[in-house]
């Protein structure tokens, strides 16, 4: 179908495709956060009509054993369909410029554009009482994180969790955590900002890593003991190290952060099996964005899920100084308006 973008989010995976850190062939338009209106569909398009409002999120081809079992973001096509650039069906372009094929297709929508085209697939329509502007950041980053606390760690009331990051992806799972009950909430971040936001949003406690030169005793020491779940949204292997060791006796580690290149885990292995702990990485919150788009979205007009407060908006034009604003830390998320 093809949509009108209204706005976009920027996510860390655009900018880490930019910048060569992931594997996408340039020059290509990206943008995987979009939402926007409607304008045409194809013909076998049955579920979404003109004018509707929707969310753009990531494409899955709904018949491997994955998509069957409910799982479409461990789609055996997913890298084909979401980050290769060009037409998963026969690697063709969608985009020319001047004659040359340019790489798009980016997520199946490539959004950082004022007209995108997606599929059924990955296309969820909302409530029109939603801010539309504002709300594709659920189509990736926020559905990362909140999926990851409420789908892949299913957090349940009473349980406590260590997040490592406060950017969107870590505010996310806490307010995604607090939604379903958590208890207790550590955030370990550097920004004094964002640990003021996390407390806004329903952390027990921050630490700040700069100030700390044991993060680890520090949160055993908040804590009580360890934690239940983490979620390191950092890729940063000493931060890894810290997270797999306050973890409680049966405790999981979700791990969303992009790594270098040539990182493997910092676990010692007998230390995992003391405790029976483990770790996995999650791949967008482990959602349908189907069913978790419109659940992230109830819970906003419920009042419990203000993730607007993440948000800064730009002009498409200053997608630059946006890009620029939030590799600095000075924006959390970033939502480019057309
Ligand atoms: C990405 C993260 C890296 C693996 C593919 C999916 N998610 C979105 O930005
Ligand atoms: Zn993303």
């Amino acid at each position: 179908m093809l949509i009108r973008v209204v706005g976009c989010g920027i996510c860390h995976t655009d900018e880490a495709c930019r910048t060569g850190e992931f594997p996408t062939a340039m020059p290509i338009v990206l943008g995987h956060e979009g939402s926007g209106i409607v304008e045409a569909i194809g013909d076998a398009v049955t579920g979404v009509e003109p004018g509707d409002h929707v969310v753009l999120s990531f494409d899955s081809c709904g018949e491997c054993q994955n998509c069957k079992q409910d799982q479409p973001a461990y789609c055996f096509d997913f890298y084909p369909r979401n980050i290769s650039g060009t037409r998963a069906s026969d690697g063709s372009a969608t985009v020319t410029q001047n004659g040359e094929a340019i790489n798009a297709v980016f997520f199946c929508q490539s959004s950082f554009a004022t007209y995108a085209v997606a599929r059924e697939a990955n296309t969820v329509v909302i409530d029109k009482s939603l801010p539309l502007e504002i709300m594709g950041p659920l189509g990736c980053g926020i559905q990362t994180g909140a999926g990851a606390a409420v789908n892949s760690l299913a957090i349940k009331p009473g349980d406590s969790l260590a997040i490592f990051g406060g950017g969107a992806v870590g505010l996310s799972a806490l307010m995604g955590a607090k939604a379903v009950g958590a208890d207790k909430v550590f955030v370990i971040e550097p920004n004094a900002s964002r640990r003021a936001l996390a407390m806004e949003l329903g952390a027990t406690d921050t630490i700040d890593p700069m100030a700390n030169d044991n993060v680890l005793e520090a949160l055993q020491t908040l804590s009580g003991g360890g934690v239940n779940y983490a979620i390191d949204t950092t890729g940063i292997p000493s931060v890894v190290a810290v997270a797999m060791e306050i973890l409680l006796p049966k405790g999981m580690l979700g791990l969303l952060g992009v790594p270098p290149a040539e990182a493997t885990l910092p676990a010692n292995m007998m230390s995992m099996l003391g405790r029976g702990v483990g770790a996995k990485y999650i791949i967008e919150g482990d959602a349908d964005p189907q069913e978790f788009i419109p659940r992230m979205a109830n819970w906003y007009q419920e009042g419990k899920f203000p993730f607007d407060k993440l948000i800064q908006k730009f002009a498409f034009e200053d997608i630059n100084e946006a890009a620029n604003a939030s590799i600095r830390g000075d924006v959390i998320k970033p939502v480019l308006i057309f």
